[in-house]
């Protein structure tokens, strides 16, 4: 890649369970993110983390939608207004924006700011497929509602620091999904969204998919969104994430799914946007999940072996 990578910090935890996420952006800074990212050839400047009231001082209940549950939804507004923000200006300097978690809920600032002057294919690399509004959570956490806040679904219809309109259903693409609650399921099903399940994975291999889910993020879009959580990778690869759930996708199709991504880029310049969430470093073992996102983070900027 030919523009300096800016690295965006988001250190917020509102938006998940487990405490700890918070952590994430030290803990992948501190796995050797800037030097990965510099072997892969790209020039890079970390704009620092965000600044972010502490969880503990804030009311998760303050601001409850009136059909449902969603913890801490002030604080994510607030968050995800500044992620949109600092994203809009990185793309306005000509720079890439990658965004650091944090939870997944900063994703609805980051497609935000990736969108706001451009069409937006997205590639979604989860078990989970983010798509609950407060109304269908089970949990009320926000980082399980990023998708739907960005299409305006539910109360988000209208929110103008959510739904960003210029992310459309055709142009989202799962890859690797393998925990859906039943609303979420239906949803997937009636939707013009391209879903790939672990399943997908299975019989058609890494690559494959990941080239049909670029196809359908790049159909009629300016470029393209990356949203890596790191609990699309079986918990034994990264055990550092709040909501493991087996069954994920193993090293070796990790690293071939970013460089699909990075090959799709070389031939044709799609990539916009990226973010790396849900680390807990609390939850990890000697930081490896934190190691693995800084690599994964440099094979999407082309960091090969030989
Ligand atoms: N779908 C569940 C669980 C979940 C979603 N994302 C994560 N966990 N990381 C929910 O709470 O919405
Ligand atoms: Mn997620
Ligand atoms: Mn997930």
């Amino acid at each position: 890649m030919d523009r300096a990578v800016h690295v965006i910090g988001a250190p917020m935890d509102y938006g998940a369970d487990r405490r700890g996420v918070d952590m994430g952006t030290s803990a992948i800074r501190y796995a050797g993110l800037a030097d990965e990212l510099t072997d892969a050839g790209v020039e890079v400047l970390d704009q620092g983390d965000l600044p972010m009231p502490r969880a503990e001082e804030r009311d998760p209940d303050a601001n409850q939608p009136v059909d449902g549950n969603a913890k801490f939804l002030r604080e994510v507004e607030d968050v995800t207004t500044r992620v949109a923000s600092s994203v809009a200006a990185t793309l306005e300097t000509g720079a890439f924006p990658l965004v650091l978690g944090g939870d997944h809920s900063i994703a609805i600032g980051s497609m935000g700011g990736s969108s706001r002057d451009a069409d937006l294919g997205v590639v979604w690399f989860d078990a989970h497929a983010d798509l609950n509004t407060p109304a269908t959570s089970p949990s009320g956490n926000v980082h399980g509602m990023p998708l739907a806040a960005t299409l305006g679904h539910g109360m988000f219809d209208g929110l103008e620091w959510a739904h960003a309109p210029r992310v459309r259903e055709e142009s989202i693409a799962y890859v690797g999904l393998r925990s859906i609650d039943e609303r979420e399921r239906e949803l997937v099903r009636e939707s013009e969204m391209t879903a790939f399940t672990m399943s997908d994975i299975d019989e058609r291999g890494i690559t494959a998919v990941v080239e049909d889910a670029l196809d359908a993020a790049t159909a009629g879009t300016d470029g393209v969104h990356v949203s890596l959580d790191l609990d699309w990778l079986d918990p034994r690869t990264a055990p550092g994430v709040g909501t493991p759930v087996r069954g994920g996708v193993t090293y070796r199709e990790a690293h071939s799914a970013l460089e699909t991504v990075y090959e799709r880029d070389q031939d044709k310049g799609i990539l916009r946007s990226m973010d790396v969430v849900e680390v807990n470093p609390i939850l990890d073992e000697q930081n490896e999940t934190a190691e693995l996102a800084a690599e994964l983070a440099a094979s999407v900027f082309g960091k090969r072996i030989l």
